[in-house]
């Protein structure tokens, strides 16, 4: 292969196998277990000619890529354009697109908004409306999933734990729908998020100033960071953005995934019942073995290897965590859904510096929802078909008509 000065192209050719696919085509987002198990079985690392990307899927070298921030950049972006060559869509995001150090300034404010111990203050809020809506669900019998629960339970909850004066749930959940497919290519998916990024984009970015929001939430925590002169009062509101980036459409995912998994399971569904005290690892559960995050990239930024391989600075490397929650090699038997697996390491909250810094609050949301519905509900039944609904980087359902019954 020729070398031109200045640029240095993925080469194909070192000793990377290529596979000739389309991880962002609709049928693969809509169903990823077998292209995952494909793209495992090719290697440690393969070559996407497509998209002139390299792939990651086995355990190992997807945690090791993926909490290698030094060499895996996200500064140039964790989708698959990079912000050396383009422009960004959106001002990028100052935790999440950013390395140290400047980084670790906003990690450490973020940390500490979204502590245990803030966390725990919200508890009761999120029980009490976690009892609420079941009872609501209960009366109604056959409902949608999507819908009528999973979305129904972080849209109230939180907006009112950051403390938005104004809510409106149709652009709190489009809006994260929309920054998670803004990672993948020029797809379809993507121009359609696109297309409506800029109506979504002014009400959100309008939302977050510090005037429409209460003095007793999380994004006043935010701004008293800026009044203790760690941040600036511009840097506040894009931190606040990012709460409104990752914190809804993620765990609206995580609620549909989790009954999804219950519905298909029900003798996982019984033992839950029988001990309430099992919702969080159930909940880590139905993170392994759903990735409602299945997909982020990192760039190289400078030559190094993957297992062994050669890898040019400037490669994106798309790290497939879904697959990697799904190796065999590490879990043994991926494809059992157990409620008491405990699986310590999944990588659906990422790994190392860049790890979900709302973790704690999500776990927090799913403990309260499943603990009140392990004491409500009897029984969960498909009453039709689930649908995926395809996304360049969120593992969601469409529509899940569920039958609900009351104990
Ligand atoms: C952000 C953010 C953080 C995590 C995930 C995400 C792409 C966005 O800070 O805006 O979704």
């Amino acid at each position: 292969m020729e070398l031109v000065e200045g640029h240095r192209p993925v080469d194909a050719a070192a000793d990377i196998a290529t596979w000739d696919t389309d991880p962002y085509d609709e049928a693969v987002l809509a169903d990823p277990y077998p292209w995952w198990a494909e793209l495992r079985a090719r290697g440690d690392v393969v070559y996407i000619p497509r998209y002139e990307v390299l792939a990651v899927g086995r355990y190992e070298p997807t945690k090791t890529t993926f909490s290698d921030h030094e060499t895996f950049v996200s500064s140039r972006g964790i989708g698959l354009n990079d912000f050396k060559l383009e422009t960004p869509w959106r001002p990028p995001s100052i935790i999440l697109e950013v390395d140290p150090p400047d980084h670790t300034k906003t990690r450490k404010v973020m940390s500490r908004v979204l502590s245990p111990k803030v966390v725990k203050g919200l508890a009761d809020d999120f029980r009490v409306t976690a009892e609420t809506i079941l009872d609501r669900v209960l009366e109604q019998g056959e409902i949608d999933g999507v819908t009528d629960l999973a979305e129904a339970f972080p849209t109230t909850v939180f907006p009112r734990a950051v403390g938005m004066h104004d809510v409106h749930v149709r652009n709190l959940v489009d809006y994260g729908a929309i920054v998670f497919n803004a990672v993948g290519p020029d797809n379809a998916l993507r121009k359609a998020a696109m297309a409506r990024a800029p109506e979504v984009s002014a009400w959100i970015n309008a939302a977050c100033a510090r005037d429409q929001l209460s003095e007793d939430g999380l994004g006043s925590l935010v701004y008293a960071a800026a009044d203790a002169g760690e941040i600036t009062e511009d840097e506040a509101a894009l931190l606040v953005r990012s709460f409104l980036s990752a914190g809804v459409d993620t765990t609206v995912t995580g609620i549909g995934n989790a009954l999804w998994c219950f519905a298909n399971n029900p003798e996982q569904w019984e033992a839950l019942k029988a001990d309430p005290k099992l919702a969080r690892p159930a909940f880590e559960e139905v993170l392994r073995y759903t990735s409602p995050v299945h997909t982020f990239a990192r760039t190289a930024n400078v030559d190094t290897e993957i297992a062994g391989h050669p890898v040019a600075e400037s490669t994106k490397v798309i790290c497939a965590l879904g697959a990697a929650n799904m190796d065999p090699d590490k879990w043994g038997d991926p494809d059992v859904f157990r409620i008491n697996r405990k699986p310590a390491g999944h990588l659906a909250f990422g790994a190392g510096i860049h790890g979900c810094v709302g973790q704690n609050i999500a776990r927090g949301e799913l403990e309260a929802l499943l603990t009140a519905m392990a004491e409500r509900v009897d029984g969960i039944e498909l009453a039709g078909d689930a649908e995926w609904r395809p996304n360049n980087a969120i593992h969601a359902l469409d529509k899940l008509p569920l039958r609900l019954f009351a104990k």
